[in-house]
């Protein structure tokens, strides 16, 4: 890449949704170039190396629909995919199409200011091991960092003084963390939490897990798939696929359509328990309609799960600590375990409720709550991530007038369809705010997001017009609706990552789209139909008329 050039586009992210957004622009003949700034591909699973981590969505459809091959040779091994798994799958992806060499790897985005007289961003980078500054420019932008990638690290008094060892689930060491005889601490208990916490309970000599708000947890009854399922996945992928594409959720499987409100007690209990025996999302989307959206029919779920913590943990007073009662099963996301709530019956493992007994101090030797001190050799923080506007924020992003992004998103993020922003022309986001997104199986809402923002590069090339720009009127209506349907369910109810509660100051309101992945499909391609109503398209570029207007002579759609 020379940097004297500009390009047509720089992608910054490399997993999912960066491989292919670069694979896909490389293909339509667009001069581009990625940014990342790990040392390798992987995005979310590069990071993410925690013990026990392991992806919720089935490994059926946690692959890419755009490589009909490989999703026939690719070994489905176990039911839901650990994350060494899915770093190899990318690899592999990365390999087969060549992808690597089209990355800076180890390169940390830090500005991406728009040139309003050029019509250009112009990116900064630092290398993350010789702090070696770079630029870049390019006509357009597309941002694949991520919703959860950038880590939320509460600031605990005194914990820059603990002597031990210190981590992040979601910046976990390369090198296999060894916890044999070793006293851990876990705070935090939302699903990297629940997921790790059998695990390093199995190997250390002693575990405190340090929990601020209990979370409902479901079996993911995870296990290795039997063959005569492989074999009608591969025979059937393109209609499972096409189901998925068109489903609320991004999954392939049928919702149910029933009422907790109108069945019986015992009909209720049958249809949890099958779903708690099935394991996953199964429990929410597979057993009654209404658990999300009616507070009576949530508490018949909430209590079904509150008795399962009853049944299955011995300690009355543990278990009392672990049942949920702060927020609406499911407006939390659901973890899926393996054992989470037996590893409380473990004698080396004890429970500590931060609501009792809050932090006041890290020290060198531990973590000492109003109740007193515990002695620990190290801290695994599972305290989540500033979610979805936290990766794009980070990027040091200015707009026309400089604005930067975060003053643009004071009260809140406003995007249309999760994907732009007036005021940030020509830069896309995949699975941004407002988008589908942390409430979808992945890939297929980001194959969607590459698709639909590759075709509108290609139709902007077809009509000669170089500046694409989402309206503030498209914005504003698509900020409200976002709102609006989430409001039809509990979710505004709980302090939920969803809705920005997890991080001190951060604005209250929804965050993704709650209206469905199929629906939002149908949506983005009525828009790409009408000419891309709701965006300006103008161009080729010319400068400011010097009153604020900008050139009007192309089309505007
Ligand atoms: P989550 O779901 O945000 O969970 C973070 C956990 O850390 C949760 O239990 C928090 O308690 C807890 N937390 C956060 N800050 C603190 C402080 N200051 N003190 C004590 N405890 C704290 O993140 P995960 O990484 O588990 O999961 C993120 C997503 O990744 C997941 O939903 C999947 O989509 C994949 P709280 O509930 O806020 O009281």
């Amino acid at each position: 890449m020379s940097e004297a050039e500009p390009l047509d586009a720089v992608v910054i992210g490399a997993g999912f949704a960066g491989l292919y957004m670069v694979y896909r622009l490389r293909e339509q003949g667009f001069s581009v170039h990625g940014f990342e700034r790990a040392d390798g591909v992987g995005g979310t699973w590069y990071w993410n190396r925690y013990p026990g981590a392991r992806c919720d969505s089935e490994i059926m459809y946690y692959s890419f629909s755009f490589l009909p091959d490989l999703e026939q040779e690719w070994p489905l091994t176990e039911r839901y995919p650990a994350q060494p798994e899915i770093l190899r799958y990318l690899e592999t992806v990365a390999s087969l199409l060549d992808l690597r060499k089209e990355f800076t790897f180890g390169a940390e985005v830090t500005a991406i200011e728009y040139d309003e007289a050029a019509g250009l961003w112009t990116l900064r980078t630092v290398d993350r091991k010789t702090g070696a500054g770079g630029t870049a420019t390019a006509r357009y932008v597309v941002t694949a960092v991520g919703c959860l990638s950038t880590a939320n690290r509460p600031r605990f008094p005194g914990a820059g003084a603990f002597a031990g060892a210190s981590l992040h689930t979601g910046d976990w060491p390369r090198e296999p963390v060894d916890f044999t005889g070793k006293r851990v601490a876990v705070i935090g208990t939302g699903s990297s939490g629940i997921q790790a916490i059998p695990v390093i309970a199995a190997q250390a000599a002693h575990l405190t897990v340090f929990q601020r708000t209990a979370q409902f947890s479901v079996p993911a009854e995870n296990g290795p798939l039997n063959e005569d399922m492989v074999a009608l996945w591969r025979a059937n992928y393109p209609e499972w696929r096409r189901r998925a594409r068109h489903s609320p959720t991004g999954f392939p499987y049928v919702p149910s359509i029933n009422l907790a409100a109108d069945a019986s007690e015992a009909e209720r209990n049958r249809t949890y328990e099958a779903a708690w025996g099935t394991g996953g999302f199964t429990f929410l989307f597979g057993s009654f309609a209404d658990i999300v959206v009616d507070e009576a029919a949530n508490k018949t779920a909430a209590d079904f799960v509150r008795g399962k913590i009853d049944e299955i943990v011995c300690d009355p007073d543990t278990a009392e600590m672990l049942k949920p009662r702060d927020f609406p099963i499911g407006t939390k996301r659901l973890p899926l375990d393996t054992h989470y709530y037996e590893t409380f019956n473990r004698p080396n493992v004890t429970l500590v409720d931060l609501k009792r007994t809050p932090i006041e101090e890290i020290t060198a030797t531990g973590i000492r709550t109003s109740a007193g001190q515990h002695d620990l050799d190290m801290i695994v923080y599972a305290t989540g991530y500033d979610a979805l506007t936290g990766p794009l924020e980070a990027l040091g992003i200015r707009g026309r007038g400089g604005l930067p992004l975060k003053d643009a998103w004071r009260e809140g993020p406003r995007t249309y369809l999760g994907l732009a922003m007036p005021g940030f022309p020509n830069l896309f986001t995949i699975t941004g705010p407002g988008s589908p997104s942390v409430l979808s199986n992945m890939p297929v809402s980001i194959e969607q997001h590459v698709e639909w923002i590759g075709d509108c590069l290609s139709v902007a090339r077809e009509r000669g017009t170089d500046v694409i720009e989402a309206t503030e009127a498209a914005a504003s209506a698509w900020t409200d609706h976002v709102q609006e349907v989430a409001s039809v369910t509990l979710h505004p109810k709980a302090a939920s990552w969803y809705m920005g509660a997890n991080i001190p100051g951060k604005p209250r309101l929804f965050l993704p789209y709650i209206g469905g992945v199929g629906l939002y499909r149908d949506h983005c391609a009525a828009v790409a139909a009408s000419g891309y109503e709701g965006f300006t398209m103008s161009g080729p570029h010319r400068e400011d008329d010097g009153d604020g207007n900008r050139s009007a002579d192309g089309r505007a759609a």
